[in-house]
């Protein structure tokens, strides 16, 4: 198991990546979408409106290229780091896919490409989220430890409808029309899942790169009146069951797993740490499920994190585990400070199994079986 820190775009430099060293890192995870552009890049989560989006989309007509991808991996080598995973794509690339309109045929190619400028520039796991509303419908507020701001849900979510232009909580085109995406249903959206996979998993078992699935967060049913994809523990087997290629793999959110009102977050790490489906792991602790709960630090909240850890390191999962979002904490660089408390949560864990391997040896046999 390795320890690795994501960092967003506007993040991505040397200051950053020695942070990450400083910590324990030994990995990164980069998100090239810029979530920020037009918005105040101090905040690092959407904070107030539940509904305000992310930011403009990047540039349809511009992909990431395979020069910008190799670029980064050397930095990064340089800084003594890997580059494990590129987390999730740009709206502006994929957005006929999530809604199968006219641009679909291109937004496939475009997919295709940056997957295969992946393999060239040997970054082996792509993290997506298949999601027509995305991350959107939380509330940011002091309900952490010691007054932090953390984010959850406080009730169900007001279903306000997308307007047209936005996907995935951003915007991709600016000048569209007035109006709402209309309503599909859930068959539809996995039927658009099942033809995005049937036409991209060739290509990503071609250049050696892993497309992993983050399940919804929120894991409600609806969100904005779409569906969501994988906001219970068996569909993530749903989508797992669409191929059985070890390149359709999983960006494995606990924090999303436990706030899920069924199923058991510890039989999902097990099942699918030992079948080696897990590409990467989002660490990150709640309190509460959907519709009511709040993120919380690592070691506090609802999830024996020990646990999930001694489960991943009995099954052997050689994959990065890195933290998700924390709540803020109160100093001048509040979403660093929360990075390194987990990380080093995370690095005492594993001392220990060194240390006492006893410690980690019988987990997961309570879950054997289980499924997730
Ligand atoms: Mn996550």
């Amino acid at each position: 198991m390795r320890v690795g820190l994501g960092l967003y775009r506007h993040m991505l430099t040397r200051e950053n990546y020695d942070f990450a060293r400083q910590a324990g890192a030994t990995h990164v995870v980069v998100h090239l979408v810029d979530y920020f552009k037009g918005t105040n890049p101090r905040d690092n989560q959407p904070t107030g409106v539940k509904y305000q989006p992310w930011g403009l989309a990047g540039d349809p007509a511009k992909l990431w290229s395979g020069e910008e991808m190799k670029r980064l991996r050397s930095e990064i080598e340089e800084a003594g780091l890997a580059l494990a995973a590129i987390e999730n794509l740009d709206p502006a690339h994929w957005y006929d896919i999530l809604l199968d309109g006219p641009e679909r045929p291109r937004h496939i190619e475009n997919v295709k490409t940056v997957i295969r400028c992946m393999g060239e520039a040997g970054i082996p796991v792509l993290g997506y989220n298949f999601s027509i509303a995305g991350v959107c419908g939380r509330v940011s507020a002091p309900v952490g430890r010691g007054r932090a701001v953390s984010v959850g849900m406080d009730g169900p979510a007001d279903e306000v409808p997308i307007p047209r232009g936005q996907v995935w909580n951003m915007v991709y085109d600016p000048n569209a029309l007035p109006g709402a995406l209309s309503s599909i249903s859930h068959e539809e959206l996995w039927r658009r899942l099942t033809r995005f996979l049937e036409e991209v998993l060739p290509v990503a078992e071609e250049s050696g790169v892993r497309l992993a699935a983050h399940p919804d967060d929120p894991p409600l049913p609806t969100m904005r009146r779409q569906p969501r994809l994988v906001y219970q523990p068996a569909l993530y087997q749903r989508l797992l069951d669409i191929a059985p290629s070890p390149n359709n793999a999983l960006e494995f959110c606990v924090g999303s797993l436990a706030e899920m009102t069924e199923g058991d977050v510890y039989a999902a790490v097990d099942r699918y740490s030992h079948e080696g489906r897990i590409a990467y792991v989002h660490l990150r602790n709640v309190a509460g499920k959907v519709p009511h709960y709040h993120e919380t630090f690592i070691d506090e909240g609802d999830v024996d994190m020990i646990r999930i850890l001694a489960i991943l390191k009995r099954n052997g999962f050689d994959g990065v585990v890195i933290p998700d979002h924390t709540p803020q904490m109160s100093c001048a660089a509040p979403w660093h400070a929360g990075m390194a408390h987990t990380i080093g949560y995370v690095l005492a864990a594993l001392a220990m199994f060194e240390a006492h391997p006893e410690t980690y040896r019988s987990a997961g046999d309570r879950e054997q079986g289980l499924g997730g």
